[in-house]
């Protein structure tokens, strides 16, 4: 069974958002303020909209923690929607009596647009697709789980994974790489990591961050939104992650499906990704150098993101997700309704945001981080954080060392002979 496992619940104006994360192994430190961290960083960069002002997010740890150490048992987050108090009505969960129906419509009729029911379904959104499926008539049902709200859960969850990675020596990061064809210069980003954590985009290239700003600023004038790349590096992950033996214990391919998952994300790449198409071998694969005393092995270069065969091979992990440009445009684009099936001239619009890659990017990372908890647990087994720290440290070393010369025709058929039992 899937280790580290977890689920998200809530709507994005019900009373809450939550998580469950299953299979942590016990003995791990864990505080609501490790969670606060990557929560804050989801909700920050240029671009966002007025929702934020309302929400301050922080996971409230329910289950699975004692002491401030993890027991094994399933950790239940919650994550207060503070905008939930001018939804109540709306939004509630138990049946509408006549009184509290009669309220609704009053509010709709006073023109209050949260209260009347959405048909005019947007154009790049899950709208008309989510109404028809579920056979609803009011696409308020759809999108209120269908936001990008949710992943504040993920965000939550992927805090338990960055604990236990980063107790494993494994460091998850992500940067602004582009926005709206506005792409970083590696040789113009002179910020540190955490400089450009602090920056507007979460950017390590100043220039390109200014010229990113303004086609923010551009699409804002115009009623537009506007997407980009972001980039999660992992350094610190030992080789051996995943495996080449079938297609679904590929590690490149269960990051490439959660990364996918996020709801933003039309596109994900690994290392150089589609440019690899565009080059010959000898300009793509990654020359290895040589083995370093301590048993590390050197590429010259990393265009493969530190993935071969699906398995992680010591170079830092590489994983960018193309972000489209947000569905809810200020000006809208023409639709049909949902009920009619007639032409509008405009689409559905309440609020938005112009822009959320910085944010696509830290949701990025926690998608990448609980993953890769869960394939450093395939590979280390242990229930315990003690067991998993000595079996990966064994492991390390065991791979650190040369393997035996081979001899043609000898028994062990290619077993480095101190390995294989019996021989
Ligand atoms: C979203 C619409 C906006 C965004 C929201 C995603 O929410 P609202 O309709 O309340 O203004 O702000 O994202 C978040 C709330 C968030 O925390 O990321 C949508 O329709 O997907």
């Amino acid at each position: 069974m899937e280790r580290f496992r977890f689920l998200t619940a809530g709507e994005s104006h019900g009373p809450m958002l939550g998580a469950v994360v299953e299979g942590v192994p016990a003995g791990l430190a864990l505080t609501e303020a490790d969670l606060a961290v990557d929560l804050a960083r989801r909700q920050r960069g240029y671009g966002r909209g007025a929702r934020q002002a309302i929400e301050q997010d922080r996971a409230r740890i329910l289950s699975g923690v004692r002491h401030g150490y993890t027991m094994g048992s399933p950790i239940l987050l919650e994550v207060e929607n503070r905008d939930w108090a001018n939804w109540t009505r709306v939004m509630q969960v138990g049946p509408l009596s006549d009184e509290e129906a009669a309220e609704i419509a009053a509010l709709a009729a006073d023109g209050n647009k949260r209260a009347r029911p959405i048909t005019a379904v947007r154009p790049g959104h899950a709208d008309l697709a989510g109404a028809l499926k579920y056979g609803f008539n009011d696409v308020r049902n759809s999108l209120e789980r269908s936001s990008a709200r949710e992943t504040t859960a993920r965000v939550a969850a992927g805090g338990v994974a960055r604990a236990f990675l980063r107790a494993l020596g494994i460091e998850v990061w992500s940067f602004t790489a582009e926005v709206g064809g506005v792409a970083v210069d590696p040789a113009s980003c002179t910020r540190t990591r955490d400089e450009a954590d602090a920056s507007p985009l979460r950017c390590p290239d100043p220039v390109a961050e200014a010229a990113m700003i303004a086609r923010i600023d551009e699409a804002r004038s115009q009623g537009d939104t506007v997407g980009g790349v972001f980039e999660v590096v992992v350094h610190g992950a030992p080789i051996g992650l995943g495996s080449y033996t079938h297609w679904d214990r590929k590690l490149d391919a269960a990051l490439a499906a959660t990364v996918m998952s996020i709801n933003i994300v039309k596109g994900v790449e690994l290392g150089l990704g589609f440019e690899q198409t565009r080059r010959f071998g000898s300009q793509v694969h990654d020359v290895i150098e040589r083995r370093n005393p301590d048993g590390t092995w050197v590429h010259r270069t990393n265009n493969a993101g530190g993935l071969t065969g699906g398995v992680t091979n010591g170079e830092p992990i590489i994983v960018r997700g193309a972000v489209k440009p947000i569905s809810t445009l200020a000006r809208p684009l023409p639709t049909a309704d949902l009920v009619t099936g007639e032409e509008l001239e405009k689409a559905h619009y309440e609020r938005s945001d112009i822009s959320v890659v910085p944010a696509a990017g830290v949701v990025g990372e926690a998608m990448v981080m609980l993953t890769l908890a869960s394939f450093v647990l395939e590979k280390t087994g242990g229930d315990s954080m003690a067991e998993i720290a000595d079996n990966l440290r064994r492991y390390q070393a065991r791979i650190a060392a040369a393997p035996a010369v081979p001899v043609p025709g000898t028994k062990a058929g290619g077993h480095a002979a101190n390995e294989t039992p019996g021989a």
